[in-house]
């Protein structure tokens, strides 16, 4: 099994992976549709839309303050640390739709955010944005304008950041190999970023301990966990 995935990478000059919330549960933050995953306890739709937002700000804060302590409180795992390292030989650019900062915390250098930050706060109204890891004394939090501020991240009915997503397709197109790491692909765009690949004829790999709805489209799936699976990738080059 693992010989062919070996061949690919080792023959790469771009591996890109494209990774979800499944990479950083091994850090103890919970994924969204997996077994304890957070949709399962909470509804989408009355906390990660801009409406639930202005109906009740005060609940979405409080559900944004309580992941943020969490977040702020995690370690990368074995899995970003991988991935980080594998930067000393082969050109490395992760796709995360995660918020958590993990992948740059790991020492990543390209990365990008496709559903923003959870560290960094903006206003609904005017320009102003900053990065906070302190607790904010008053729920919701307001900008020097007077506005409410919002966590800067991508809710649905959103769009992406543009010159993010445009970056994220220009590499996707590029790579040799794309490793497809803890994401159900079930939220677009995200998930139309292996068919970019694909068209490059790059080398589909998923690492993921379930099925997926592209499992079908992979050139290989690993059933297993990341931060298990991942640095096993980077002995190749050690080897
Ligand atoms: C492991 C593991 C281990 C576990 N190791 N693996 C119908 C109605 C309304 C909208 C739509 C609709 N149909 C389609 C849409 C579009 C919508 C969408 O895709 N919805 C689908 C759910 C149906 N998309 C959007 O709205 C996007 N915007 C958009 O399309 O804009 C269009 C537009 C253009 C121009 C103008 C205006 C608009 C935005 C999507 C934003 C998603 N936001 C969230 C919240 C972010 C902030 C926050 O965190 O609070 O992003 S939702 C949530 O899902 C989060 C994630 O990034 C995203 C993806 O989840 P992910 O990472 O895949 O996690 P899980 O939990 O799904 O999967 C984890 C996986 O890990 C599992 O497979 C496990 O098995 C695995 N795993 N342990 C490896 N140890
Ligand atoms: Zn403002």
């Amino acid at each position: 099994m693992f010989e062919e995935i070996s061949e690919e990478i080792k023959n790469a000059n771009k591996i890109v992976f494209v990774t979800g919330a499944g990479i950083s549960q091994e850090s103890g933050i919970p994924t969204f549709r997996g077994k304890d995953g957070l949709w399962r306890k909470y509804d989408a739709m009355q906390l990660a839309t801009i409406d639930a937002f202005h109906a009740n700000p005060k609940l979405v804060w409080e559900w944004y303050n309580e992941r943020r302590m969490n977040i702020f409180a995690a370690k990368p795992n074995n899995g970003h640390e991988a991935i980080a390292e594998l930067e000393n030989y082969i050109d490395v650019v992760v796709l995360t739709q995660n918020i958590d900062g993990l992948h740059q915390r790991a020492g990543s250098s390209k990365v990008f955010e496709l559903h923003g930050s959870i560290v960094r706060i903006k206003c609904t109204v005017c320009d102003y944005q900053n990065d906070v890891i302190t607790n904010f004394e008053q729920i919701p939090p307001k900008c020097i304008c007077g506005n409410m501020l919002r966590p800067d991240v991508v809710w649905f009915g959103e769009p992406l950041p543009q010159n993010v997503w445009r970056q994220a397709m220009i590499h996707a197109s590029q790579c040799d190999v794309m490793v497809i790491a803890g994401t159900s692909l079930v939220v677009s765009p995200a998930n139309t970023l292996p068919i970019y690949a694909k068209q490059n004829n790059a080398f589909l790999v998923e690492i993921n301990p379930e099925r997926t709805i592209m499992t079908s489209d992979m050139d290989y799936s690993v059933r297993d966990s990341s931060a298990r699976v991942l640095p096993e990738f980077l002995s190749i080059f050690k080897s």
